[in-house]
């Protein structure tokens, strides 16, 4: 089913010309309300008449994760404070998280983006919508739930955590439908067996993964543990949250909402846009975003574009599954985690050595994050307390800092291999392919 035809039908030209339109709109709004756009404009010599039609976005300059940290907190709002109506966050690589605003504007947007995913996904006013993503910061949560009520669904705020009470809300409030990442969503089924619930007792039918990589081996497995048909959605918070591309019933690719987003592949190294087709780091514009609007800003996602019909009949292009990352962030049980924010905290434990192994697993469908951090010469000890608290110390901190838990293991002096080149930091036992 397809919730909005004129938005998600045009033809390619329409598109485009609609694209260039709005990039005109969004280019003369950052120039004139964004100092950190005028600046870099004026440094490469642009003016907002130099961009005439979408093909002239090569011209604009990129933004990073960086340019949202040097300008922590709302330095690249292009609207008064009193025009935005919510903030949400999202891990920073050290210290400040990213921080996201929207007008109201922006939340009708994003609302209608959600329901168009939903109803691509076959989801219906009928459906019983079981949110599990993260309320609060994260923009899992919020993002998904003023969806379902512009679909006209109706919305369970689960949030996340507290399995045995997931599964009595699943059982009781008869939910059809069910949002969280692919990896809670295996964990789930497996809970509900244990649990001793018959599977006659859940009614889902529809799920909607996303938030973090997955495989096609995870959905037929999360299928068959579940009883459903599974999603994709995609998001990230700096560009407006979930619902950026998702998937349709055809299933090959993830429509991206092209009327609000233009996307580019770009090479990471060269930074030139590359064709449809190749595989390389995902860019996004915004094009009609008011709150926070951003030129080709960089996901660091990898992955490839597909501009040839679908057989659902949506025209817009589509994206790949994200087959890995250009930089170094882990996303962990959801949670994106860069390992210099687990590294910042190490730096400041005078008891240790700057010298740490993340090892990343997933048991029972569960991620798990190993910190291995060596203690210094002088402080090693055989004493169990002193070594204990220490741990706990550690433990304390990178749960502040991250919002999930690591087991930290403490290892002696130079037990952790060196290495000649680049140091290997991570070690991720998860497969993805
Ligand atoms: O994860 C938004 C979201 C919430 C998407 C719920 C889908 C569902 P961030 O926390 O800013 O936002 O993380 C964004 O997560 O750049 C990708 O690396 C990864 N990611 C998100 N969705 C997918 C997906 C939300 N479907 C980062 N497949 C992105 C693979 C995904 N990776």
């Amino acid at each position: 089913m397809i919730w909005n035809e004129t938005a998600e039908c045009r033809s390619r030209e329409e598109m485009r010309r609609l694209q260039g339109e709005r990039l005109r709109e969004t280019v003369e709004r950052v120039y004139h309300n964004t100092p950190f756009y005028r600046r870099k404009m004026q440094e490469m010599g642009l003016m907002p008449d130099d961009i005439e039609t979408i093909d002239d976005i090569v011209k604009l300059p990129f933004t990073t994760k960086q340019d949202l940290r040097d300008n922590y907190p709302y330095g690249l709002f292009a609207v008064p404070m009193s025009e935005i109506i919510r903030l949400h966050a999202s891990s920073g690589t050290t210290g400040n998280p990213t921080v996201v605003g929207y007008t109201r504007h922006d939340l009708s947007v994003w609302s209608e983006m959600i329901a168009r995913c939903l109803s691509a996904y076959g989801a219906t006013r009928d459906d019983i919508f079981h949110v599990a993503y993260g309320y609060g910061l994260f923009t899992g949560g919020l993002g998904l739930h003023y969806g379902v009520e512009t679909l006209g669904g109706t919305v369970i705020p689960a949030s996340s955590g507290n399995t045995l009470k997931q599964i009595q809300l699943l059982r009781d409030f008869g939910a059809t439908a069910i949002a969280c990442t692919p990896s809670y969503a295996l964990f789930l089924g497996e809970a509900i067996a244990a649990a001793g619930v018959a599977m006659k007792d859940i009614k889902l039918r529809i799920g909607i993964f996303g938030a973090e990589p997955w495989t096609e081996n995870m959905r037929r497995e999360i299928e068959a543990k579940l009883g459903i048909k599974a999603y994709n959605i995609y998001g990230l918070s700096e560009i407006m949250g979930p619902g950026v591309s998702h998937e349709c019933e055809c299933q090959c690719g993830s429509h991206i909402i092209e009327d609000h987003f233009f996307a580019e592949i770009i090479d990471p190294d060269t930074l030139q846009q590359q064709p449809h087709g190749t595989t390389g780091e995902l860019a996004f514009t915004t094009l009609t975003k008011e709150g926070l609007p951003l030129l080709r800003y960089r996901t660091k996602d990898l992955c490839s574009l597909d501009e040839s019909p679908c057989a659902c009949g949506r025209t817009t292009a589509r994206m790949s599954r994200i087959i890995g990352r250009s930089d170094d962030m882990l996303i962990i049980r959801g949670v994106n985690v860069f390992p210099s924010q687990i590294e910042s905290v190490i730096l400041g434990v005078e008891e240790c050595e700057p010298h740490y192994l993340l090892v990343v697993n997933r048991v029972n469908n569960l991620d798990t994050l190993e910190v291995q951090i060596e203690v210094r010469e002088d402080f090693f000890s055989d004493e169990l307390s002193k070594m204990l608290d220490l741990r706990k110390k550690i433990g304390h901190r990178i749960q502040s800092v991250l919002g999930i838990a690591a087991d930290v293991k403490l290892v002696e002096p130079r037990s952790i291999p060196r290495s000649e080149g680049k140091a290997k930091r991570v070690i991720d036992n998860r497969k993805f392919e």
